[in-house]
């Protein structure tokens, strides 16, 4: 059942998504219904500075990604402005931000949940993908497009979904462009849970506030931990910043800058 008093309070307006808070839960909704959710540079540039808000606001606990409607998640890339070097923008620069919010996903030091309202098709598919836990409506529709239509994305888009679901059925995926529903979308893991369309909201707060009953550093380092795992040096340097701000708690870190400040030596106890 949906929460009908569930008061979403906006946190910021955009041009092409809303951000709104409610409970500790940020959602980010990719409001361009006319395109199936398309992003075009501004609606990725937008959806970085939320993420970016996200990362700094310590009363947001967790993120929802979804998109507008009932039709669509995300279809990817706005087709009307790819250009010769990427999406090309209101300043005529063609760029491929949404790799830079695939990485904001990925380092964000809090669960990011995708809620797959339709299709997710192509760069939207890479979208949920790069979330933490995917929660689809029974009306989702998932699947790559890249190569039937003058794209591809071989660095997360493939080698992350490979880890999600196995080299055999990425390269399925990518090498036929099919799409997939949301029962055999599930029956790969590629998402955690499907439930009808108009119990999403309740589900994906649902399973928000669970995993607010937890600690956060304990899923910020889990997560950094799982990350790191896949990302070499650079997976490695962010679980040592982890290692570095847990390490500025303790006593002995007070004291070496203490002791700068204080001209003397540090009295490092052993
Ligand atoms: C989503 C689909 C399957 C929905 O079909 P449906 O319901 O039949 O609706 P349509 O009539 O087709 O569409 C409704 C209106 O929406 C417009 N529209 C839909 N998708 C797009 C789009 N992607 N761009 C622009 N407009 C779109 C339709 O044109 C239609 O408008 P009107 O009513 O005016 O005719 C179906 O729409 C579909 O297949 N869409 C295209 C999906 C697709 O191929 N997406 C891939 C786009 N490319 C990328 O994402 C590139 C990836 C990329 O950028 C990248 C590259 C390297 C590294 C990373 C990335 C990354 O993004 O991650």
């Amino acid at each position: 059942m949906k929460d009908m008093n569930r008061e979403w309070k906006t946190l910021k307006e955009y041009e092409d998504i809303l951000f709104e808070f409610y409970n500790g839960i940020a959602r980010i909704t990719i409001n361009r219904p006319q395109v199936r959710n398309a992003f075009t540079p501004r609606t990725v540039s937008e959806m970085s500075d939320a993420f970016y808000i996200c990362r700094e606001r310590r009363d947001v606990r967790v993120v929802v990604l979804t998109g507008a409607g009932d039709k669509a998640f995300c279809s990817g890339g706005d087709m009307h402005v790819k250009g010769h070097g990427g999406y090309v923008g209101d300043d005529g620069v063609p760029r491929l931000n949404v790799l830079e919010v695939q990485k904001q996903i990925r380092s964000l030091p809090k669960p990011v949940i995708a809620a797959v309202n339709g299709f997710a098709i192509g760069g939207g598919h890479v979208l949920h993908v790069v979330c933490d836990l995917t929660i689809a409506s029974d009306n989702a529709i998932f699947g790559q497009t890249g190569p039937r239509v003058g794209s591809f994305d071989a660095g997360f888009g493939s080698s992350y979904l490979a880890r999600v679901v196995g080299q055999k059925k990425a390269r399925e995926i990518w090498f036929l462009c099919r799409k997939y529903n949301a029962q055999e979308a599930l029956d790969m893991g590629l998402v955690n849970k499907v439930v009808p369309l108009a119990e999403l909201e309740d589900e994906y707060v649902a399973w928000a506030e669970e995993m607010m009953q937890l600690s956060p550093l304990a899923l910020r380092m889990i997560k950094v931990g799982l990350n790191a795992e896949l990302d070499g040096q650079a997976g490695i340097q962010e679980l040592a910043g982890d290692a570095t701000m847990l390490y500025y708690m303790t006593d002995e870190a007070q004291e070496g800058g203490r002791a700068f400040l204080e001209k003397r030596k540090p009295k490092w106890r052993f």
